[in-house]
């Protein structure tokens, strides 16, 4: 239950896809006007997503999105915005350096080249600032066919056992695996989950509370929901977080 504090000494982080959108779509404008017209006046609000600012901004109706949030953490907070400004970014590649890079992508091809799917499409590895993307299907894969791949998936564990193979394959490499949205796995140093956006915030709030659908053990929102310094709110979907956020502040709905 909500104790009344200040909007500077409480803080409201979102995960994105699953939470306040569907998977891969668009806020609506129903649940975007709830965020900034009645939320956003009693707490500080942020995001905080696996994905890289292009794909947050597009779900997020447009670049403006770091202006209308306090803070936009992407690929987990490696790179990110405060009130509008990048704040600077750190990248996987100087941290994990080119050997062990290429050695992993050559072991992701290998097993893919072994996977027979529904469908294969491009972009079976996207190389970002702060993570590696892993894609069996293949990220440029059309909406049909990564809701296709999601099914099979959840049939044949084929995320999972693609884990399990990287784990026993990198064992000591400081790589963390973890399942991303629908059709991904994200790879990243360890300690570069979402919980690294917690070290990254200004403010001095009394409470952090984390909003996300992937909070069970191998979900990308795992470490900063059970993360000793947040409060964790588990939802379903983009209306459970408005029903959530309404109990929490005592809104009509
Ligand atoms: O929900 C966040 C995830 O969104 C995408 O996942 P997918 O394409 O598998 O649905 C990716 O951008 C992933 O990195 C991110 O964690």
């Amino acid at each position: 239950m909500f104790k009344s504090l200040s909007r500077n000494k409480i803080l409201l982080l979102f995960d994105v896809d699953g939470t306040l959108t569907r998977p891969m779509q668009a806020i609506t404008p129903d649940i975007e006007a709830f965020l900034l017209q009645r939320v956003k006046p009693l707490a500080t609000i942020g995001l905080v997503g696996g994905s890289d600012f292009a794909k947050i901004s597009k779900q997020m109706g447009g670049e403006d999105v770091s202006h209308k949030f306090d803070y936009v953490f992407c690929e987990n907070g490696l790179v990110h915005y405060q009130k509008g400004q990048l704040m600077g970014a750190q990248t996987m590649l100087q941290h994990v350096g080119e050997d062990l890079s290429q050695r992993f992508i050559n072991f992701c091809l290998q097993y893919m080249s072994n996977l027979r799917l529904p469908a294969k499409r491009g972009n079976f590895i996207e190389f970002r600032t702060g993570m590696m993307n892993v894609s069996p299907v293949g990220r440029s894969c059309s909406q049909a066919e990564r809701e296709d791949f999601a099914r099979y998936d959840e049939q044949h564990q084929i995320r999972k056992k693609f884990v399990a193979a990287m784990q026993e394959a990198f064992p000591d490499s400081g790589l963390k695996f973890s399942l991303g949205g629908q059709i991904s796995i994200d790879v990243f140093p360890i300690g570069w989950d979402k919980t690294y956006c917690l070290n990254r915030l200004g403010g001095d709030f009394e409470e952090i509370h984390f909003f996300g659908d992937k909070t069970d053990i191998g979900g990308n929102d795992y470490e900063i929901y059970e993360d000793s310094r947040t409060i964790g709110h588990k939802v379903v979907s983009p209306e459970d977080t408005k029903e959530q956020l309404a109990k929490f502040f005592n809104l009509d709905l």
